[in-house]
């Protein structure tokens, strides 16, 4: 079965069944207060806006039986897989907040906010950077599965959703994302970020919206 949704800068054609639901970093470190986001000085309500049209094409997803993948930025207890370069920009990573060491593995702040806690089945990646394939499996489970393409969703549009889609689409895989189900801690970061994706034909992937994406899934599970 191949649908398409309304997108720019034209149709994305997908098969559900070789297409991977990814949803990055929906953490409490950058979606809540004392995390790794506002330690950075931004305004983490802002990201709040994604979660609830989130919520609606991770229930469709799973209507449909779609591969679904939860990714986590952090670092190991030990931070050994913390670059220097980047703690040196970030020197709280590791220190202690209300919600646990901040982005580190195990801890309550580094994990997903309530209303997008994975299912069971569901695959979770852990990744110390930004992207989600620089070193992490994500890439031969894809394969693995034979999934092609990629609907692509989660915090920061302008950081790791980009560079999540960067990565994929080097690697052949085609990415729609969905702009509603995106979030900045800067506005315009967010819009330059998602013309960046669809212009020039599409020089990284689609860019649509939760409403188009469910209006074309054979679902009843549409919004
Ligand atoms: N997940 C992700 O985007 N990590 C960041 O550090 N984002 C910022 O916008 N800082």
């Amino acid at each position: 079965m191949t649908v398409a949704a309304q997108a720019l800068p034209g149709p994305f054609e997908f098969a559900p069944g070789t297409t991977a639901l990814v949803v990055i970093d929906m953490q409490r470190d950058f979606l809540e207060p004392g995390g790794f986001g506002s330690m950075l000085g931004n305004d983490v309500s802002l990201l709040q806006a994604a979660v609830e049209p989130l919520q609606r094409v991770l229930a469709a997803a799973r209507d449909l039986g779609m591969t679904v993948i939860h990714t986590r930025e952090g670092h190991r207890p030990d931070m050994a897989d913390c670059p220097p370069a980047k703690f040196a920009r970030g020197e709280f990573i590791g220190t202690d907040s209300p919600k646990g060491r901040i982005l580190i593995r195990g801890e309550y702040g580094h994990d997903f906010v309530d209303e997008l806690a994975p299912a069971p089945g569901e695959i979770v990646l852990d990744k110390p950077g930004k992207g989600s394939f620089y070193a992490t499996d994500l890439e031969l489970m894809l394969r693995n599965r034979g999934i092609t393409s990629l609907i692509v969703t989660g915090v920061t549009t302008e950081v790791c959703v980009h560079t999540t889609v960067r990565e994929a689409n080097d690697r052949g895989f085609e990415c729609l994302v969905l702009e509603d189900c995106c979030g900045s801690y800067f506005p315009e970061f967010h819009e330059v970020a998602l013309r960046m994706i669809s212009a020039q034909g599409g020089i990284f992937g689609w860019v649509g919206s939760s409403a188009d994406l469910l209006a074309a899934l054979p679902i009843g599970a549409r919004a």
